[in-house]
Formats: structure tokens, sequence, C-alpha cells
């Protein structure tokens, strides 16, 4: 397998930093035994943990007043490759990329394949992108996408899904999540129902052409760029849109795109209870769909929707199975950096979810002991399961430290020189 960074740094990084890990998960051990728990599998169950990796997130993003590019931007798909295959390495929490087509259709799609699969990357979920118009586009997206009155942009909209089957088929993918923009921006703009037929017609169109093995996401969002109504806003219109469509339609949390305080893990309980949870899109936000790194503003929101997600998949087993993607957008840090921290953060959540007592808990529940049920579970969100999260990555292959080893390999520097700064580069970032 080809890897970005020398191995023999990662080996010398790693042999400064065990004494130290051994000494600390050592003492972890000692205490989780006490509990019950076991690190060993722990540790086991931490190494088997993957979020998919979004390609438009290693660019520099920006926000819809400016961008501030940064130095060794990857080029195009083949160098955001690279980078994802840097995140993995550095990591390995991170096999799959969540390709944005067309910001990164590839020309030669096999090659593309090939080039990732030395990598040992493959691709997960494809987005189609009816959010903006593309140069040369026949048909505007100006007054909406698959729910546009205009039957042209409709159709356009459905065809350029099917085309991201297509490539997402030929990449070896398995779904493809829709985020449309469409809405109003005005009372009185649109008809609301009009508009949600419509979507459901055009969405029919592209579920007709998935694949018996493949997934379609929907993802909804509160607002933005619609600033008075959107059209799939909410948990709810997105549940009934994939009760509609069939069994391979599902709904796509993006933790961003909710009403501030919103209960998300309750979100989560409900679309698994009715099998209806497709997959994430994880990251942190203050006030809006802010794209800030996973674990950042509210990492105990973060805990919670994975304990629900334990809640699933005890009850569940094998077949609770959603997909868990990051998108993120990096303004004022090295992108690299923010997708390994984010990686290792929704990775530190999976893991303390695992150290919640469950019986426990439910005779807690059982009994109405209020106070002991919330304790059961801050017990678990305050124990610091950082030496088990390094033990993996070390076991896996990958540094105790994925950021500290990853600025001693000097590779932003080393992109800085092989990667110029277009003049004028535009981001694919910009939602
Ligand atoms: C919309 C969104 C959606 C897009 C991505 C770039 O806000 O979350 O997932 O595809 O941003
Ligand atoms: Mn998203
Ligand atoms: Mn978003």
């Amino acid at each position: 397998m080809n890897t970005v960074i020398d191995s023999g740094i990662v080996e010398q990084h790693n042999a400064k930093a065990m004494a130290n890990l051994e000494a600390d998960y050592a003492a972890l051990g000692g205490m989780l035994a006490r509990r019950g728990k076991d690190i060993e599998q722990l540790t086991a169950l931490a190494q088997t943990f993957a979020v998919a990796l979004p390609s438009w997130g290693v660019g520099t993003g920006g926000t819809r007043f400016a961008r501030f590019p940064g130095p060794g931007e990857p080029r195009n798909v083949f160098e955001k490759i690279d980078d994802c295959a840097v995140i993995n390495q550095l990591t390995r929490a991170t096999p799959l990329v969540s390709l944005h087509f067309p910001w990164d259709k590839p020309t030669d799609v096999a090659a593309l394949r090939e080039y990732a699969d030395r990598y040992k990357l493959g691709f997960d979920s494809v987005n189609s992108n009816t959010f903006q118009d593309q140069l040369g586009q026949a048909h505007t997206y100006k007054y909406g996408s698959l729910t546009a009155l205009s039957a042209e942009s409709r159709a356009q909209a459905v065809q350029h899904n099917v085309e991201c089957i297509e490539l997402g088929r030929a990449l070896g993918s398995k779904g493809l999540t829709v985020w449309v923009g469409d809405g109003a921006n005005f009372p009185g703009q649109q008809n609301l129902r009009g508009a949600l037929e419509r979507y459901l017609d055009s969405m029919r169109g592209v579920y007709a052409a998935l694949p018996d093995d493949w997934q379609v996401y929907i993802e909804h969002k509160l607002f933005e760029p619609a600033f008075y109504a959107t059209t799939i806003a909410d948990w709810g219109t997105s549940f009934a849109c994939a009760t509609e469509l069939g069994p391979k339609a599902k709904c796509l949390v993006d933790l961003g795109h909710h009403a501030p305080n919103t209960n998300i893990e309750m979100i989560v309980a409900r679309l698994a209870q009715f099998g209806k949870l497709g997959g994430f899109h994880f990251n942190d936000s203050k006030y809006g769909d802010d794209d800030l790194d996973s674990g950042s503003i509210n990492p105990f929101q973060l805990f919670l929707i994975f304990n629900e997600l334990a809640d699933a998949s005890a009850r569940d087993g094998e077949a609770f199975k959603p997909s868990y993607m990051l998108d993120q957008s990096h303004n004022v840090t090295d992108p690299i950096e923010s997708l390994m921290n984010s990686a290792v953060e929704v990775q530190r959540a999976f893991v303390q979810s695992a150290l919640v007592d469950r019986a426990a808990l439910a005779q807690y529940q059982q009994d109405n002991d209020v106070l002991q049920s919330a304790q059961a579970l801050k017990h678990a969100f305050r124990t610091d399961v950082s030496p088990i999260l390094a033990m993996a990555r070390l076991r896996s292959g990958a540094p105790a430290d994925p950021v500290g080893c990853y600025r001693a390999s000097g590779y932003r520097a080393k992109q800085a020189e092989l990667r110029p700064a277009k003049a004028g580069a535009s981001s694919s970032g910009i939602v």
C-alpha cells in the first residue's frame, strides 16, 4: 500500500511517545477494570471506527464574504485524494472519501479509483450539487432545481443526480446524498405544498435510477440559502419523503442543519426507531450551519448522539449501519489538521458511548432515579479515553499524536512548493 508520509517518521514519533502512552494506558485500564470494562475490548472497538472524509473539506473553505487560501492547497481531485490519504495514514479512522459532483468530478473515473485504491481508500456516498449553476449549464437553478417550476430545470437536476449515481457506481460507492437549497425567500413566493410535490416527483426519477444495493440519503437543512421557507427544512419532511420514496431512501442528519438548541439526539432516536436513519454529516456549530470542527463547540451533544446510536445498535445489531461522514469548512486552520482532529473527536464519542453502563442506566430509569440516570451518562462522557484512541492508532500503524506527527513530517510545506497557488483560486466549499 502506498503511504504519503514516510513510515519511518511515524515510527520515530511513536518510539518517543510509547513510554508515556503505555503508562497512561495502564492507568486507564486499571480504572476501567474497576468499572467492569475491559480496555482491550474498547481499543479493539476503537480500531473498527470509520468516518468518511468530504473531498470538499481538504481545501480551505470560505464564508460568503471571503476566502483566504492556505499554502499547498490541493488543485484537483487527485491531490485531494493525496491529502485524504495523509489523514487516513495518520488516524486510521478515515478509509473512505465522499465526493461532491461536479466540484470533484474526475475526467477519468477508472484512473481515480485506481489512484485511491493504491492508498487503500474507497468511496462513500457521492453528493450531487444542484444548488449552484455550473458554467455552460442550459437551465438555471435560480428559482429551484428539483422543485423548480421550470420542467427543464427539474429534468436537468434529475439528470445530474442520475449521472452522480453512474459516476459513484464506477467508483464503487453505494449511496447518493441529495441536498437542495430550494425554497423561498418571501411569503407568497412559492406554493409550499406544490414545491414539495414537485420535489417528490423529481426524486422518484432519481430513486428509479438507484441500483438495488444503493441508498439515497435525503439531507434536510432549516434555512440558507432560502431564508423564508426551505422545501426540505426538517427531519419530519425528510422522513415523510424517504417513506414516500421507498426502502432505499433514508434521512441524513447534518449536525449544523437545525435550529439552535434542537435536540438532535432525539431526532437520531426517532429516525433509528423507524428504520430511516441513513447517515450523518458530522461537524459542530454555535449559531447555524457553521461547519466547524466536530466536537469543538458541543462535545456533549456529539456524545449524546453516539449514546443513541449505541442504544440503536444494541437493539438492532448488525442491521443498524448508518453512514458516517464529516462535512466541514476550514477557514482559519490547516484542513488536514482539522479533519484529523474531527475524525478523532467523533471516534472519541463512539468509544465514550461504549462506556455507558446500559444495564445500570435501564435500572435507574426503571426506578425513576433521575439523578443517577443523568450521572450514568456524565460518568462515561467525563472519562478521558485519549489513551485508548492513541493505542488504537498505534496498533493500526498510525501515530499516537496525528497532528504532532503531521507537523513533524513537513507535508504542508512540501505541498506549498509542489502546488503553487493559482491566482484567484476559487473554493468549492462555499456552503
Ligand atoms: C449544505 C451542505 C450539504 C452540501 C455541503 C457542501 O449546507 O451541508 O451537505 O452538499 O454542505
Ligand atoms: Mn452537509
Ligand atoms: Mn451544511
